[in-house]
């Protein structure tokens, strides 16, 4: 709950990151608001979803190096799972956007590239930091 609280600072601090809303879907386009989700939610399943279910656990999500209040972030409907549908709702908003540049733009260059996110910078936005 605070996360969501905080986010509108992140973004006001961050604006400069959202400011790509036509560049192509290329492997090195950087990532915008509309692109961001698809491409969350498909790294978080392929990295994170270890035993290929479809689905992610606590355990799965940790082992990932995420903690557990992001888990139940994610978790919408405090199933114990979460699925690709609470992914893409957890990223579709232009806020989580701003968290996501300032967690993987590793060059600090106002440009999310799919290759940084991807990096090892793309597995610490799976923690959120109060
Ligand atoms: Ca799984
Ligand atoms: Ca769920």
């Amino acid at each position: 709950m605070r996360l969501r609280l905080l986010l509108p600072v992140f973004a006001a601090l961050l604006a400069s990151c959202a400011t790509h809303p036509t560049a192509p879907a290329s492997a090195e386009a950087p990532l915008t608001p509309k692109t961001a989700p698809a491409a969350y939610t498909a790294y978080v399943l392929e990295t994170v979803d270890t035993n290929k279910d479809g689905t992610i656990t606590l355990v799965e999500w940790t082992t990932a190096g995420g903690d557990q209040r992001s888990f139940l972030l994610a978790d919408a409907n405090k199933d114990g799972v979460v699925t690709r549908t609470e992914l893409i709702r957890l990223s579709s908003n232009a806020q989580f956007f701003d968290f996501l540049c300032r967690r993987a733009d590793l060059d600090k260059n106002n440009r999310l590239t799919p290759r940084e996110f991807r990096s090892a910078g793309g597995v610490r936005v799976l923690r959120f930091e109060f």
